[in-house]
């Protein structure tokens, strides 16, 4: 039997690589895409000749598109990684970011349940949700968002929680920490950095303007998370893990290993300015992922420092192509 799958925000980071990944094992993909004036795919164009990849207009605004959509695809596996997914950007719009995130979850969630069929359905939660609550962080860490972004997921998780315990739906919720790779929307601040270093490079600029570089994130390969998640849905029962490194870096020495791989000292080129800090900063979140790796047998492979090798070259070689140059 061919297995469906519904994916919502399809045409992102995560979106692209689980697609590739479930199309590789046989899948039938439908994704949902949001009509803008221009085309938002370059993520899964290559995929465009692909006989089992469809898409389907909709949004997580809106309730009656994820219930149609829902009931025609009868999907056996819901991959809800569709979110305004910006940090900052949610202090500027935090309804909007609530409608998607938390009562977009919401309103997939009950699309599943009026359609009465029988489906596994992952939530894209996140080690946001920890915010001020110091490291290490696992699944039974207490939460403290610091944002509105991080608050809306959090609502996701809970009411995803409450789904599998009233409805006895098979729902899990994938605590991911950051990842990252050359797919990475450009103004998250490894693929800032990154991008940075391949413009001071080909001579495009000379420097890169960031805010806090005292934070610490526990940055992994984003390839590898996007089978967690698919591991998540294949166990026998459905729960809760975390997926992460393990490993803590800082915002500066994240410039420090993007700089040296291109032969540069990131202090000659960055500068700082206050308009990239948040109201209020998460300081410091390092993932135990030990419970992941225990009973779904999961392990990130790739540590902040070769991230910051490989979107440095992929960077360089994408830009070095666009400009006509080699770098
Ligand atoms: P991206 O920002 O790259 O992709 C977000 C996706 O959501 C895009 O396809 C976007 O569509 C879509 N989207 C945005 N708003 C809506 C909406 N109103 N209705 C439907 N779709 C919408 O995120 P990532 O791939 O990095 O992350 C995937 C998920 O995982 C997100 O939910 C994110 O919050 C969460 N997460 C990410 C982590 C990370 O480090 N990457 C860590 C933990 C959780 P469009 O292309 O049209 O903008
Ligand atoms: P984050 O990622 O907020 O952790 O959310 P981001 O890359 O935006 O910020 C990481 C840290 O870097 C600091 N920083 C800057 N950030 C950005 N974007 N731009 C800058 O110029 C800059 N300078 C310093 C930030 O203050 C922050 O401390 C990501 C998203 O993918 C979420 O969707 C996801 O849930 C979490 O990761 C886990």
């Amino acid at each position: 039997m061919t297995k469906r799958a519904f994916i919502t925000g399809i045409t992102g980071q995560d979106g692209s690589y689980l697609t590739e990944l479930l199309l590789g094992k046989g899948y039938e993909v439908h994704g949902l895409v949001r009509r803008a004036s221009t085309l938002n795919r370059s993520r899964i164009d290559h995929l465009h000749t692909e006989p089992n990849l469809h898409l389907h207009y909709g949004d997580l605004t809106d309730g009656v598109s994820l219930v149609n959509l829902i009931r025609e695809i009868t999907p056996h596996e819901v991959y809800n990684l569709g979110a305004q997914s910006h940090v900052k950007v949610s202090f500027e719009m935090p309804e909007y970011t609530a409608s998607t995130d938390a009562t977009g979850t919401l309103r997939l969630l009950e699309a599943i349940r009026a359609a009465k069929i029988d489906c596994r359905f992952y939530q894209a939660s996140t080690s946001e949700m920890f915010g001020a609550t110091p490291p290490p962080q696992k699944e039974s860490t207490a939460f403290y968002p610091r944002s509105p972004y991080g608050a809306a997921k959090l609502y996701a998780h809970w009411v995803t929680v409450n789904y599998r315990e009233a409805y006895d739906l098979f729902a899990v919720s994938g605590i991911l920490f950051n990842h990252e790779s050359p797919r990475r929307g450009e103004s998250f601040v490894t693929r800032k950095i990154t991008l940075g270093v391949a413009s001071i490079v080909l001579g495009v600029t000379d420097h890169l303007t960031l805010g806090n570089l005292d934070a610490v994130r526990d940055w992994g390969y984003a390839k590898e998370y996007v089978e967690g998640m698919w591991q998540m849905l294949q166990h026998d029962e459905p729960d809760d893990y975390v997926l992460a490194t393990g490993r803590g870096t800082t915002v500066r020495e994240f410039c420090e290993f993007a700089f040296a791989h291109a032969g540069l000292n990131w202090e000659d080129h960055v500068r700082y300015d206050t308009a990239y800090e948040r109201p209020t900063e998460v300081d410091a979140l390092i993932g135990d992922a030990s419970k992941a790796r225990d009973v779904l047998g999961w392990k990130a492979g790739t540590d902040s420092e070769a991230l910051a090798r490989l979107m440095v070259d992929a960077d360089l070689e994408q830009m070095g192509r666009l400009l006509g140059r080699n770098a």
